[in-house]
């Protein structure tokens, strides 16, 4: 329900473990159309030609040509030659628009007929394991991504950038660190990257950190910084001014970093954030 532009429509779906929908047969068209009905006036589509102008294909690469489009619904026009994602109208006209407009979108996951069943995490996701010191869940991303990109991975997990609430949690977060073996993290020229992006912020005060539940950290139940640090690092190289972000070392010790560092990053669940709780009447 919240738009989006299409390269974070598009991401969403897939942290879900989803796709961008497209009306890839009638059956998928009608669907679209159901779910948009009452809800918005047109979505976003998979349907996009961002890697070669002109070339429209879906997100699992099935050509706009191969949908169950007639003519008459059918508005591309490249308009100032920079419109390469797709909007589904709830009149069955499907138009191109720049990508960066924001749309609400659906995303699609196909029924395999599997069962699948959560975790003690309150997931399907494998990768979330319970501490029995904590009660909280962790999964460790190997992915690197950009701080933003990292809470929006964790958001759509169900859980959020790992927030420290004690030592004993901090220990906890440095055993998860320490047992990813070193080919799986972050490479930069001159050696692995040992800092991971968690969860606090300076939400735009410079030097006055809090958690991204607003705690203060010290509220939080953790203030330990790494050595030397916070040091705010301006880098000539990239530009970049000022780490205003939050991450720990694998000593589970904090340090600020660049908010545009793509590194790992640690997600917290609870475990019963997405479990069915049932009330049972007396
Ligand atoms: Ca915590
Ligand atoms: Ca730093």
């Amino acid at each position: 329900m919240v738009p989006a532009n299409w390269h974070d429509a598009r991401l969403r779906c897939q942290l879900e473990g989803a796709v961008l929908a497209s009306p890839l047969n009638p059956g998928l068209k009608s669907s679209m159309q159901d779910i948009m009905s009452s809800r918005a006036n047109s979505v976003y589509t998979g349907i996009h030609s961002t890697f070669s102008k002109g070339d429209f294909y879906s997100i699992e690469g099935v050509p706009l040509s191969a949908m169950p489009f007639s003519t008459k619904n059918f508005f591309l026009d490249s308009s100032g030659d920079d419109e390469g994602c797709t909007v589904l109208g709830n009149n069955e006209n499907i138009g191109d628009v720049k990508c960066n407009n924001v749309h609400r979108y659906i995303c699609y996951k196909k029924d395999e007929g599997k069962t699948t069943t959560q975790t003690q995490c309150g997931t399907t996701d494998s990768e979330y394991n319970l501490s029995t010191v904590t009660g909280s869940c962790y999964k460790f991303h190997r992915t690197p991504r950009t701080w933003s990109r990292a809470y929006m991975a964790c958001a759509a997990e169900g859980g959020h950038l790992a927030i420290i609430n004690s030592q004993a949690e901090a220990t906890v977060l440095s055993g998860i660190f320490r047992s990813v073996p070193a080919n799986d993290l972050t490479k930069i020229v001159g050696g692995t990257v040992t800092v991971a992006h968690i969860g606090f912020h300076d939400w735009g005060e410079h030097g006055d950190w809090l958690t991204i539940h607003g705690q203060t950290l010290k509220e939080a139940g953790y203030n330990s910084w790494s050595p030397g640090e916070p040091n705010n690092v301006t880098t000539a190289q990239t530009g970049w001014v000022g780490e205003y972000c939050g991450s720990i070392y694998t000593s589970g010790l904090l340090n600020d970093i660049w908010c545009d560092y793509a590194v790992g990053f640690i997600c917290e669940k609870d475990p019963s954030s997405l479990a069915v709780k049932f009330q049972q009447d007396n």
